[in-house]
């Protein structure tokens, strides 16, 4: 058995736990955020028989889309910086963060 963890967009996140439903994977989906950003996202924690990891991936590429996202610098009072760094950092959000982790006990009780 193996552990796949992904970090996705909430954009993305309800249509990725139906197609699992759907395509009866059991998944756990996580309210996160990412570190960088310090927004909302979703991880999704699947347990999952090694022989159906491939299918679980290709349905989180196939679900979810690398998107702009913008980062906005705080506020600075120093008026003496250059006026470049004032805009907003554009940064590509993937998509989709994937781990596939070694399990080495499985139990349902
Ligand atoms: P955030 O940490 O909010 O990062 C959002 C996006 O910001 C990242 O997209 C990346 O494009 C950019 N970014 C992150 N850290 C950066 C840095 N130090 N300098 C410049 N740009 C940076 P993704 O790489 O697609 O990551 C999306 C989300 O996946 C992350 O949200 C985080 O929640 C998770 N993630 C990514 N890598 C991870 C890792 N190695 N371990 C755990 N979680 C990770």
């Amino acid at each position: 058995m193996k552990m796949v963890l992904a970090v996705v967009q909430d954009k993305d996140a309800n249509r990725l736990a139906n197609k699992f439903t759907d395509s009866d994977i059991r998944a756990t989906k996580l309210t996160s955020s990412g570190g960088f950003l310090k927004e909302g996202n979703s991880t999704f924690i699947i347990g999952i028989e090694e022989e159906r990891v491939a299918e679980v991936l290709q349905i989180i590429q196939e679900i979810t889309h690398m998107r702009k996202q913008y980062l906005s610098p705080p506020i600075s009072m120093d008026f003496s910086l250059n006026g470049a760094s004032v805009y907003p950092i554009e940064v590509e959000v993937g998509g989709a963060t994937v781990f596939v982790l070694p399990v080495e006990n499985f139990f349902r009780f």
